[in-house]
């Protein structure tokens, strides 16, 4: 693991040249990947090398609903000036208890499996300063935010071991959930695997008066795959495609506590490969909030799917069960967590009818089509068959332009690849999926979509606020590590 975590940031520092021919030469130099790069259920061209054993041995999980869900401290600013909130946070190894009883080491943020939650108020700017006390570059990418690209967390823009840097949020968009992470090339998939994740959430006081549940009834929860070995250390491996255990604010299988009345469940899936597909034991989940914020109208839900970076505000009535009762919500996978209504509440809340309108759309000017797709010879994750390169520029953009895009991916072969699209500095309008409309809660500001194998989907947005170079990539994160990932520039 450590030979291999060295040669990963060893490619990311040899930078341009390196980033071109890195996936195989990392491929040869880290012993191979096992079988291909993105099938559930795929088994490769068959001459691959041999996957690499995973650990044998049941991980000290310490079974069903025995720990308390926590919820990650929200962070208060170390000084406020100028209507700026300061923050600042060391990147650093430590240890957490995501298994009972068992310290797992993990990167942080702030010290913590899951970083400092920021909440910031739309319109109020945040700063907050990083300082990088690892032993390898790192660095901090605002999921979703609206932000000048020298604060976006490029991902050949680190910063390296012993020193800091302050990236500036100035919250000109919307309330929403976002979300923090590492995005640093090569290293992403592994950084944000072994804990550089955190929640960065904007409150809008223009929302207020739609009463959905606040304070202490707004719960963020962020569910992420992992694997651990028999004695409970996080196993990472970028080819390992069913990793089992669903940790759920770092904890397998915890129980919350809940009152008899609405909850908004802010749901992030931060997994960097895994999709999540989530019912709640027959309880509906009225999802009022995706990526950009408010949808334009409740959408109610039996079962939510959520692709790797994707979030669904979500709010779930426990009135409709007894005190005493208790709800699980389960993935797939099976069990993730259990709700106990354990007392009643007064509950001021509501779900109106109709939540916000969004911005008209612009007519597009220019539209583009973006393939992902893998080479399933070399291993290789490319857009428009294309492996990732900095020096490169994929798309210009005129700033104010709104362009069509359409995204398809083609990796039909091996079982299928799943495959989410992100894009950088905007937020987007599904226009349409398979040349249908969208799903109901894919009609509201978006940053990031599920592209299933063979789908095709087109999006629409606005390029404006900034000028310059973002990154477009599969945030499958072991995907864009491994090349599935591009540029923009936005020009005057
Ligand atoms: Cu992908």
């Amino acid at each position: 693991m450590i030979n291999r975590r060295n040669l990963l940031v060893g490619g990311a520092l040899s930078g341009a040249a390196l980033a071109v021919t890195a996936t195989p030469a990392l491929n040869a130099l880290a012993g191979g990947p096992p079988g291909t790069p993105g099938g559930h259920h795929g088994h490769g061209p068959g001459h691959g090398p041999k996957p690499k054993p995973k650990p044998s041995g049941t991980p000290p999980t310490g079974g069903p609903f025995r720990v308390l869900m926590p919820l990650p401290p929200v962070a208060a600013p170390i000084r406020t000036r100028g209507g700026v909130d300061h923050y600042s946070f060391p990147i650093v190894q430590t240890t957490a208890e995501l298994l009972p009883g068992v310290r797992t080491p993990v990167l942080s943020y702030g010290g913590r499996f899951i970083g400092p939650t920021i909440r910031a108020r739309a319109g109020r700017p945040v700063s907050v300063e990083y300082r990088n006390q690892l032993g390898v570059p790192a660095n901090v990418h605002l999921h979703g935010g609206h932000v000048a690209p020298e604060h976006d967390g490029h991902p050949m823009d680190v910063i390296k071991p012993g020193k800091s840097r302050v990236y500036e949020y100035p919250n000109r968009q919307r309330g929403t959930t976002l979300w923090y992470h590492d995005h640093s090339h090569h290293t992403e998939a592994e950084h944000v695997f072994r804990g550089l994740h955190g929640f960065y959430l904007i409150d809008d006081p223009q929302e207020r008066h739609l009463r959905l549940p606040e304070g202490q009834y707004d719960v963020p929860i962020m569910l992420r795959e992992s694997r651990f070995d028999e004695k409970g250390n996080l196993y990472f491996d970028p080819f390992d495609f069913d990793r089992p255990v669903v940790l759920v604010n770092g904890r397998s299988q915890p129980y919350f506590p809940v009152a008899a009345r609405r909850y908004r469940l802010r749901l992030l899936n931060a997994s960097t490969h895994g999709t999540l597909t989530l019912r709640l034991d027959g309880l509906p989940m009225v999802q009022v909030g995706s990526d950009g914020g408010l949808l334009p109208k409740p959408v109610r839900l039996t079962e939510l799917t959520l692709g790797p970076a994707e979030r669904a505000d979500v709010v779930v009535d426990f009135s409709k069960r007894r005190v005493g009762s208790k709800v699980v919500l389960e993935e797939a996978r099976g069990p993730v967590l259990r709700f106990d209504v354990t007392r009643e509440a007064r509950d001021n809340s509501r779900v109106p009818d109709t939540l916000r309108s969004l911005p008209p759309m612009p007519k597009s000017t220019v539209n583009r089509e973006v393939v992902l797709s893998t080479d399933f010879n070399t291993i290789e994750s490319l857009i428009n068959g294309k492996l990732w390169d900095p020096n490169r520029i994929d798309a210009t953009i005129r700033h104010g332009a709104t362009e069509t895009w359409r995204i398809t991916n083609v990796d039909t072969d091996f079982g299928g690849v799943n495959h989410t699209f992100h894009l950088h500095l905007v937020q987007f309008r599904v226009l349409d999926r398979n040349g249908r409309p969208p799903a109901p809660n894919e009609r509201g500001l978006k940053d990031t979509v599920f592209i299933a194998p063979g789908d095709s989907v087109r999006v629409q947005a606005t390029f404006s606020g900034f000028l310059g170079r973002y990154v477009y990539h599969c945030h499958m994160l072991e995907h864009s590590a491994y090349g599935m990932m591009a540029q923009m520039q936005i020009v005057r």
